[in-house]
């Protein structure tokens, strides 16, 4: 039984799949700053594979075929520590929604919570690589592209830029939330890639190397790639079609509720927001890939007719770009709210989300970043 190293899993994760687990994390989850490591979203392709810390040696392999080998000691010993706070989040997010407001798009159908954020620590790829001898004043020619390998047989590749990018901050992880990586996260360490798709964040990495081409696993040749809305599966040029690497700028509601004034936790609420009625509390994410800042989260309480700003929520970012969501939260009196709830973020490169699904539906339905709109009930 291939899966008999999987780990016993919080109750709170929704499962999609059990085997391999493919899990999101609950919208009551997706509230807080950093996702809890149990339930932190789960996207396995396959199995976890049975790993032993002490044991475990990563490989990285330069263009010329030098190779050196890296135990979890060595990394902490040789290098500086590095602390990022950094979303993950996979393709498939909101592919639910794809499959709902267009057609029907082949996948696992995530609704908002494929997509967690965490504090990791771990050392600088580009300082292993330096270590390992590529010369990141001079990167030879061949050095195109850095391929991470999985123990279980999985693989993804990055650009080498992005990988040596000072400010990148490409990690090989060993912590998650202060806590050793859990084994559905890549224990002993993973990569971890901000601002870029979670694909190429690969657990349980063994061995890197860095060459002309990239990766030719299936997940990065025939897989995680975008089309137009006029293609099926067919006719797909898998081959002319680029692998996604960063992300577009996303935001989707994760929670929608009656706030009383009958209620003394929801006066204090209401008073910071200048409000003496019912009111509904609207609160959810919003990201952009490559690091890129939101500036701005626009919200309406009827169907999109009449926008208002979100409050964007401050928290503890670390790292050299805004790899971390940001979370916000808006009130609006009762007798305001209409049927239907939507969002849509703006990020520092001015990005805007796009209004339709249709025009934006392609078969794997991957990048699903279409205007969230939620129903509002009143609870009565
Ligand atoms: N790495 C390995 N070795 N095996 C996998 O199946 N899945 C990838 C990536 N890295 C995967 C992997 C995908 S598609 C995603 S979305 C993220 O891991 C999910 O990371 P998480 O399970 O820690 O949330
Ligand atoms: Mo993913």
């Amino acid at each position: 039984d291939p899966f008999k190293n999987d780990p016993k899993r919080d109750k709170k994760l929704m499962v999609l799949s059990a085997r391999p687990c493919n899990a999101e994390s609950p919208e009551e989850e997706l509230g807080s700053w950093c996702t809890p490591n149990e339930t932190f979203y789960v996207r396995n392709h396959m199995w976890v594979p049975e790993m032993g810390a002490g044991n475990h040696k990563l490989v990285i392999e330069l263009p010329d075929g030098e190779e050196k080998e890296y135990t979890l000691e060595d990394l902490k010993a040789k290098f500086q520590e590095v602390k990022i706070t950094a979303t993950l989040q996979c393709s498939g997010n909101r592919r639910k929604h794809m499959t709902q407001e267009a057609r029907s798009a082949n996948g696992l159908q995530w609704g908002v919570g494929a997509i967690s954020n965490a504090e990791w620590k771990g050392v600088r790829l580009r300082d292993l690589l330096a270590d390992a001898g590529l010369n990141l004043n001079d990167l030879p020619e061949d050095a195109k592209h850095a391929q991470f390998m999985g123990a279980e047989a999985y693989g993804a590749s990055i650009p080498i830029d992005k990988a040596v990018d000072k400010r990148g901050d490409v990690l090989l992880a060993y912590e998650m939330n202060g806590q050793p990586l859990p084994p559905d996260h890549g224990y002993p360490m993973r990569v971890l890639v901000p601002g870029t798709v979670a694909a190429r964040s690969v657990k349980w990495v063994n061995r890197i190397v860095v060459g002309e081409e990239e990766s030719t696993s299936q997940w990065q040749r025939r897989d995680y790639k975008c089309f137009g809305p006029n293609v099926c599966a067919p006719q797909a040029k898998w081959d002319e079609a680029p692998a996604i690497q960063e992300m577009p700028v996303q935001s989707a509601i994760t929670s929608l509720r009656d706030i009383s004034c009958h209620s003394a936790t929801d006066r204090k609420l209401l008073q910071v927001y200048g409000l003496e009625e019912d009111s509904v509390a609207v609160e959810g994410y919003a990201w952009s890939g490559g690091g890129r800042k939101i500036v701005r989260v626009d919200i309406s309480a009827d169907d999109g007719r009449n926008w208002h700003q979100a409050e964007l929520l401050l928290d503890e970012s670390r790292g050299s770009k805004a790899w971390a969501w940001q979370r916000w939260r808006w009130l609006v009196p009762r007798w305001q709210a209409g049927q239907y709830f939507v969002v849509k973020a703006i990020d520092e490169a001015n990005n805007v989300q796009p209004a339709e699904y249709e025009p934006h539906w392609n078969f794997r339905g991957n990048l699903t970043n279409s205007w969230h709109r939620v129903e509002y009930r009143h609870m009565g």
